[in-house]
């Protein structure tokens, strides 16, 4: 008797937990990873001395195509773009004195967005270090501001319980001999390159992993440009770095964008590309709101808020992350068009979270002009959200799933029924129209997923 009391009791604990494993759906093993694909959307920060410049220099705007090298929007690029002599750039660094800068209202600001986590440039490629760094003067140090911005901004991260992430441009430095420099400059020789990596990349990354602990780190290269320099072996060996320094710090693939190797974290695409499937890891893509990453005062080219929602829910339901940018001016505040965008954004978020934070991809895309993710409810009910990633002028939409099936189909913001009717074996959803520059989400709860939905 007592035996079969102990079988139920261990049935009954069994049953609970498959429940509670059926409404999360978490995987078995956890992950470092794990926390990066449940955020799902992240901040990013380019600033530098750059940030001084705002894209001009010497009566030269960027993009500029008078100068060889002058076609292009990033503003970051400007001492190479734009021709700056080493000393008139080096000589900015006596001018960043950012007195406004407020590392916890840029992570407040990063928060009422819906972001997650927060990256920011601690050695862009123009070599210069945002923190004091004993490695080399060419630092945070060297400016009036004495204060330490990278660890205000991992104190404030902490506090808004905001995950924390470096850029770190291990293989371009234009300050440093041996450093890897634009396309069209002579390249430094593997020995000279060798001799940067061992006294500047890599006892910087040591630096800013023993000084501020961060929860990831982002390298940069891109598409075949690095394979000189950034070979195999000395990709495993900053790898190497940083699991001995920090084992639960997240690498990203474009530690060497054309061989990352098995044992990064998560792919990165290219700047601003948003792949039409999912790539089979966790991924990202690095996005701007506008052309530039760096502070250009003369970008107009700002995404609408609308277009930067449809991009996270484009990316959310194919397993990606979105990593967007914004680039604070040289006195420490985020510009205004970034600041109206985040709001929309964070408005946005807060209505809609269930349907991104934590939710399933789904890769199938049966409708046009709609986005897919969805979970298990606690009670087995599957719910698909819906976005409606071409905007609210959109009325209808048919599914293929048939209408017995359906047991709720609603707008998530605000709970209102959608009108739903049964069509040739699936189920015709009827909108009522929304808010302009927004993306609208719906879900339906049913009993069974079609297997369409289900990869
Ligand atoms: O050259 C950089 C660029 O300035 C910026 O930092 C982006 C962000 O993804 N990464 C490089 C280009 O891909």
């Amino acid at each position: 008797m007592a035996k079969n009391i102990v079988w139920i009791l261990v049935l009954v604990m069994l049953t609970a937990t498959m429940n509670i494993a059926g409404a999360t759906e978490k995987s078995e093993t956890p992950n470092r990873v794990d926390w990066f694909v449940e955020a799902r959307f992240g901040m990013f920060i380019h600033w530098g001395l750059y940030s001084i410049l705002g894209g001009s220099w010497n009566g030269h705007t960027l993009p500029d195509k008078s100068l060889p090298n002058g076609s292009s929007w990033y503003a970051e690029w400007a001492q190479k773009r734009l021709e700056v002599p080493r000393a008139d750039y080096r000589a900015l660094a006596q001018k960043f004195n950012p007195v406004e800068f407020d590392a916890e209202q840029w992570i407040r600001n990063a928060k009422q967005a819906g972001m997650r986590y927060f990256v920011i440039t601690a050695k862009h490629h123009d070599g210069f270090a945002l923190w004091d760094s004993n490695v080399s003067d060419y630092d945070l140090g060297s400016t009036p501001f004495k204060r330490d911005i990278l660890g205000e901004l991992a104190e404030a991260c902490e506090k808004y319980d905001i995950k924390l992430g470096f850029y770190y441009s291990h293989w371009q430095d234009w300050e440093y001999k041996g450093g890897a420099r634009p396309k069209w400059e002579k390249q430094p020789s593997s020995e000279s390159f060798e001799k940067y990596w061992q006294k500047k990349s890599l006892p910087q990354v040591k630096e800013l992993l023993q000084r501020y602990d961060p929860d990831l780190l982002w390298f940069d290269t891109w598409r075949n440009a690095s394979k000189n320099h950034i070979t195999p072996k000395r990709r495993d060996e900053l790898i190497a770095l940083v699991r001995k320094e920090s084992p639960d710090c997240l690498i990203n693939g474009r530690i060497c964008y054309h061989n990352p190797g098995p044992d990064i974290d998560f792919l990165e695409t290219g700047d601003n590309r948003h792949p039409a499937k999912g790539l089979g890891r966790p991924w990202q893509t690095p996005a701007t709101m506008c052309r530039s990453w760096g502070w250009h005062a003369n970008d107009p080219n700002w995404k609408s808020s609308g277009k930067m929602i449809a991009l996270l829910a484009h990316n959310a339901s194919l397993g990606g992350n979105y990593l967007l940018n914004i680039g604070p001016k040289p006195n420490g505040t985020f510009p205004s068009q970034a600041l109206e965008r985040l709001e929309d954004i964070g408005e946005w978020t807060a209505a809609n979270s269930e349907s991104i934070y934590g939710a399933k991809p789904v890769s199938a895309t049966p409708s046009w002009g709609a986005r897919y993710t969805r979970r298990v409810l606690g009670d087995g009910t599957h719910r698909l959200y819906i976005f409606l990633v071409d905007g609210p002028k959109r009325a209808r939409l048919k599914l293929p799933i048939q209408s017995s099936n359906i047991t709720a189909c609603m707008r998530l913001a605000d709970k209102v029924p959608v009108a739903c009717k049964s069509i040739d074996g699936g189920t015709l959803l009827t909108f009522k129209p929304g808010e302009e520059n927004t993306i609208p989400v719906f879900y339906v709860d049913m009993k069974k997923l079609p297997a369409i939905f289900a990869k």
